[in-house]
């Protein structure tokens, strides 16, 4: 097989550094791509495009690239013939609705009649469609945040993540639109062999995935302890158990996710465990 899989992500920006860092953490040999249009991977058969986030979704429903990162914000405003693969965990933020800090909001009706100013116009007029609400929406490519303090707009519908630039211009958040996190998007048509590659890397995607939710454990514990210890464990299969040196106590490895992992480490703790040590895991392949 000499064919090779392309993907696009980000030139720079927001999704730029997790973009790189996923195919490094799959194996995959990148090299720096700022002033680079695209480069090549030396020990997995794909070539990296670098690109402004907004085009990804072109190139990838034209099969200029297989595949592409995106912000599932992008993807749903562009709106183009491409399949959703994965949701990668990163790039997490909201498109959310915003009026002056003062301003009543106690539903989407409360934007009848008024200017709403957004660079997402395909997803805001859906979300007023959906609400039965009419608004007049007002489309600006950048610092939309700034637009109902210089009176261009009533309210704004904008991507937030710790809600600083709202509250830094005198607005707030009121309504979510889209809860969003970047996404791996393919090519509607790709060959059998390419559908082959996108599938090792997909493997190797998941297993990074996974690993990053989850957590290697060890303990310490008195043996009389040790069936209610192992009873809190999910383990992969069952947790191990190897005996210690000392006499009537076990050492207990296993895996926990990040969900459970604080309720889990607690109750340990109080069933008698000791010496925990938890570290993190690089891969996992189940
Ligand atoms: O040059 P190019 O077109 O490629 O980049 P861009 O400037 O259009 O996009 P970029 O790099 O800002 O964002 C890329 C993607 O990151 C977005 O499409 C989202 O999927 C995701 N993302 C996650 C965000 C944010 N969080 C985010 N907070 N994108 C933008 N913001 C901006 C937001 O627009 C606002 O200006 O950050 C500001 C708000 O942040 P807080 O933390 O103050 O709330
Ligand atoms: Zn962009």
């Amino acid at each position: 097989m000499d064919q090779k899989l392309s993907i696009a992500i980000q030139k720079s920006g927001r999704l730029y550094e997790d973009s790189v860092k996923l195919l490094k953490d799959c194996g995959i040999d990148v090299k720096n791509g700022i002033n680079k249009l695209k480069t090549e991977a030396d020990n997995f058969p794909l070539e990296i495009y670098f690109l402004r986030d907004d085009d990804i979704p072109q190139y990838v429903e034209d099969g200029v690239a297989d595949i592409g990162i995106v912000g599932e914000n992008v993807l749903l405003e562009k709106d183009k013939q491409v399949l959703p693969v994965e949701p990668l965990g990163f790039g997490k933020c909201r498109l959310s609705v915003a009026v002056g800090r003062k301003e009543e909001y106690a539903s989407p009706a409360a934007l009848q009649g008024k200017r709403i100013a957004t660079s997402y116009p395909v997803l805001v007029k859906k979300f007023l469609a959906e609400k039965a609400v009419s608004a007049e929406i007002h489309e600006i490519s950048g610092s939309v945040e700034i637009a109902p303090g210089i009176g261009l707009a009533d309210a704004i519908v904008d991507l937030v993540s710790s809600g600083s630039t709202l509250f830094m211009n005198g607005l707030k958040e009121v309504d979510v639109v889209l809860r969003s996190q970047a996404v791996l998007i393919r090519n509607t048509r790709l060959t059998a062999d390419k559908l082959t590659l996108l599938d090792r890397l997909l493997f190797r995607i998941r297993s990074v995935k996974k690993a990053k939710n989850n957590k290697y454990v060890l303990l310490n514990a008195p043996n009389d302890k040790l069936q209610q210890i192992i009873s809190l464990l999910p383990g992969m299969k069952s947790p191990t158990v190897l005996p210690l040196a000392e006499p009537g106590w076990s050492s207990v490895h296993s895996v926990i996710s990040e969900d459970q992992f604080w309720d889990i480490i607690e109750q340990l703790k109080a069933a008698g465990a000791q010496g925990i040590l938890v570290v993190p895991i690089e891969k996992m392949i189940i």
